[in-house]
């Protein structure tokens, strides 16, 4: 999975050389915010997808956390496009991290610097190459999403991960492909690292960010093509028997893309047609191959103004 080459602070160093201090306060205290993005190779070359639309979430994660970016979007924008190219991918999996470097050690982070990089690796089908096709295997996490007064779900921090990891840990032991993580309040928030819909009588239901869920990139563009398909798309609370009870239900993320979900806590739900439908207009805009939102799609050689 490793690649040549890492933008780290402003430069391309070798992979073996993009190394941080142990007394890094991000190590220690979870203290960094970062992005996920794919870029898909089109016959203009490899689109990085949305890329505007992710490092502004990067910029109002950082703002959550007082980290002043020392680099701008655009600045960023170009960055990635040129470790994308300096490793000569086509289609990648895009890391933007910033995180809190070494400076002083103890909770307070506002003495320690700003350290940006950006790495790229091919990833494949997140959940496996058949779970597109057949889906997952889900369970209830018995651990429940942080609430938006213990950490904000809207900033993609990495300390906020400790949390998906437990549910996704939770999951591997218990012999499921993936976990969904409840709300305190008992509503369904997210996947450990996606956001979760579910179509019932041809109408799709997702969960409102205020449920804790991130605001997902992939969600976002799951309801332009469903809107555009004619398909009604709500933004309601939802409850775990809801979700057995649907005709279908999908994971939705940069590195899951759109992923059916074939069962939840062994209720059998099987992959759906209006997933199906959902997911290879999806695929068809990141890849180019459609003629709706081709906005989305972000090439070298575009200029700001476009972007
Ligand atoms: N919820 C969570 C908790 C989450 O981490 C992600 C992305 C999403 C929803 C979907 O958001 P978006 O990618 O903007 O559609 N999870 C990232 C990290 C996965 C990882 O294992 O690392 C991702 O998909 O890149």
């Amino acid at each position: 999975m490793e690649t040549d080459k890492i933008w780290m602070n402003g430069e391309l160093v070798a992979s073996a050389d993009a190394k941080v201090h142990v007394l890094s306060h991000a190590l220690h205290y979870g203290s960094g915010v970062f992005e996920g993005i794919r870029a898909y190779a089109t016959d203009r070359g490899p689109a990085v997808f949305r890329l505007m639309d992710h490092l502004r979430r990067l910029e109002r994660s950082s703002e959550v956390y007082f980290m002043q970016l020392p680099y701008s979007t655009e600045e960023l924008r170009q960055a990635t496009h040129e470790v994308i190219a300096a490793n000569g991918l086509e289609t990648c999996y895009v890391r933007p991290l910033a995180f809190r470097g070494h400076g002083e050690m103890g909770i307070n982070p506002l003495k320690c610097p700003i350290e940006v990089v950006i790495a790229v690796w091919p990833w494949g089908a997140y959940l496996g190459e058949e779970a597109l096709e057949s889906g997952v295997r889900v369970m209830t996490s018995s651990w429940r999403r942080i609430g938006p007064n213990t950490l904000p779900a809207t900033a993609k921090a990495s300390g906020q991960y400790l949390n998906s990891q437990l549910a996704k840990m939770e999951a591997m032991h218990s012999g499921y492909d993936e976990a969904i993580l409840l709300n305190e309040q008992g509503y369904l928030a997210d996947g450990s690292g996606e956001n979760v819909f579910m179509v019932q009588d041809g109408v799709l239901s997702t969960p409102p960010t205020t449920a804790s869920c991130l605001p997902g990139i992939t969600r976002d563009t799951v309801n332009r093509i469903a809107r555009g398909m004619g398909y009604e798309v709500r933004e309601v609370d939802i409850v775990r028997s809801d979700l057995y009870h649907a005709d279908e239900v999908f994971f939705t993320g940069t590195a899951a893309e759109i992923t059916p979900i074939r069962s939840i806590d062994d209720h059998e739900i099987g992959a759906g047609p209006i997933t199906k439908r959902i997911q290879t207009e999806f695929f068809a805009i990141t890849k180019g191959l459609s003629d709706l939102s081709p906005e989305f799609l972000d090439y070298p050689a575009q200029t700001a103004a476009k972007a």
